[in-house]
């Protein structure tokens, strides 16, 4: 046994916490820690990472976490997911890095294949591989402004696209993202979104608002994109009226605007479609890919028409790592797994095991104001009963409760009062109920 992984499906698929948490070995870290980590980086929680597969992360004392976060909505398909171990094996055998800008390699090739059928739209497309999310944020701004020759770009508010100079300019919320890091990079416009639970209008009406604002203090012919996320994401799980998206990825169309879909985090079958954007029948010009679509590996891509994808010179875009071969190797691996075990079909389910029991949840308890998401992207608002403002502390003491339960859960919402559940696909039904009868333990005990 001793050769044989410790993650992966080796992973016994149970809750089990067997130290006070943080335990001794986790608290030795934190110690270690503290000394050489910059202050800036923080942790969720106090615990150290040991392993993890399936539905659960094991910590270094021998505790184990149903994992409802899958590392902000990263290991989609599962922590080393057999076959993304795999491919990495096989990849890291062969060379560790060229650097595609110098030697081409044929998985690179492989992955943009795969976006390429895919992505929404059965248009001619192209990709660029990049690193991390931010990194794809920033190429297709790059892209959409050498193609249109304009400046301006369209952001909506509650978005998050990343912590990069140009990336916190289009994210909204301050605190922890922009505060203390300005200047920001200029000619980002910001207009109203779609929040149906706190401004209950109907798509149509968010939509009209919302080109209003850009038409009257932007200028239709001033934007090279719109840049939006179909669900968003660290913007509280919003998921905007039926209608919103689609007429703004209409106006664009009519304005000759590049309509940039932020896909990072509701991307690679999360929201129960491959693309959330299909919920809405939008096929994007662009699409900004990273999270699942690596299997845990850093890999950001951006797909989109090949005529915008195709304008910019030969060498406008690249970088060291873009594209690294082990990164892709798991790419591959998560593509081949999201496939097989048909796991864009397993978010629908978990969406029909999650939304009733936490509606029935809502019933109890009217601190849960909102129950909303799609797919294994599920969110709920947590407000005062009495008034109906946002409940951020309480929604931290629920989050506290359930970790210290052994439920991994992470919170998100411009107003921090959103509770959020991004569970692996792979998830049992068995672990996914418990994990939600520790969810209501932690409700009612905060109610
Ligand atoms: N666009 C829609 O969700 C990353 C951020 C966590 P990177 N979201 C998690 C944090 O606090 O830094 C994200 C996203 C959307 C872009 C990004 C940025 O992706 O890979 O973190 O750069």
């Amino acid at each position: 046994m001793s050769n044989s992984p410790l993650g992966g499906n080796n992973v016994p698929q149970v809750r089990n916490i067997s130290t006070p948490l943080p335990g001794p070995q986790s608290e030795k870290l934190a110690k270690r820690r503290a000394q050489v980590v910059s202050a800036g980086v923080s942790s969720l929680m106090p615990v150290f990472a040991s392993h993890g597969g399936g539905g659960v992360l094991v910590d270094v004392d021998g505790n184990s976490f149903i994992d409802l976060a899958s590392g902000i909505a990263v290991t989609s398909v599962g922590n080393s997911a057999p076959k993304v171990v795999e491919k990495i094996k096989t990849a890291v055998e062969a060379f560790t890095h060229t650097c595609f800008m110098i030697t081409p390699y044929e998985s690179y090739v492989e992955v943009c294949e795969h976006l390429a059928r895919l992505t929404p739209g059965d248009h001619a497309k192209k990709s660029a591989l990049f690193n991390s999310g931010a990194e794809a944020l920033e190429n297709a701004v790059k892209i959409a402004r050498y193609y249109t020759k304009k400046d301006a770009i369209v952001v909506v508010e509650h978005g998050y696209h990343g912590r990069t100079n140009l990336t916190m300019a289009m994210t909204a919320k301050n605190m922890p993202y922009k505060k203390g890091f300005g200047p920001f990079a200029g000619e980002i416009y910001r207009v109203p979104t779609s929040y149906p639970f706190h401004d209950g209008l109907s798509g149509e009406a968010a939509a009209t608002r919302a080109i209003s604002r850009i038409e009257k203090e932007v200028g239709a012919d001033q934007i090279a994109a719109i840049v939006i996320e179909p669900i968003q994401g660290e913007g509280g799980f919003i998921v905007p009226a039926p209608g919103f998206y689609k007429q703004l990825a209409e106006f664009a169309k009519a304005n000759s605007i590049v309509f940039i879909a932020d896909e990072v985090q509701t991307g690679f079958g999360r929201t129960g479609k491959m693309f959330a954007s299909e919920h809405e029948g939008v096929v994007p010009d662009l699409i900004t890919m990273a999270k699942g679509i690596g299997g845990g590996l850093p890999v950001a891509a951006v797909t989109g028409r090949a005529e915008i994808m195709d304008s910019v010179h030969p060498g406008g875009l690249g970088g060291t790592y873009g594209g690294n071969p082990i990164a892709l190797a798991g790419a591959l691996g998560a593509f081949e797994t999201m496939e097989d075990e048909n796991l864009v079909e397993r978010a629908r389910q978990i969406e029909k095991i999650m939304i009733p029991r936490l509606e029935n949840l809502q019933k109890q308890y009217p601190l849960i104001g909102d129950v909303r998401g799609r797919g294994a992207m599920i969110a709920i608002e947590i407000v005062d009963p009495a008034t109906g403002e946002p409940a951020a502390a309480k929604t931290t003491a629920i989050s506290k409760f359930a970790h210290q339960e052994g439920v991994l859960v992470l919170t998100a919402g411009t107003y921090s009062n959103v509770l959020r559940f991004l569970p692996p696909l792979v998830i049992g039904d068995e672990l996914l109920n418990e994990a939600l009868d520790v969810v209501e333990k932690a409700v009612a005990a905060n109610a």
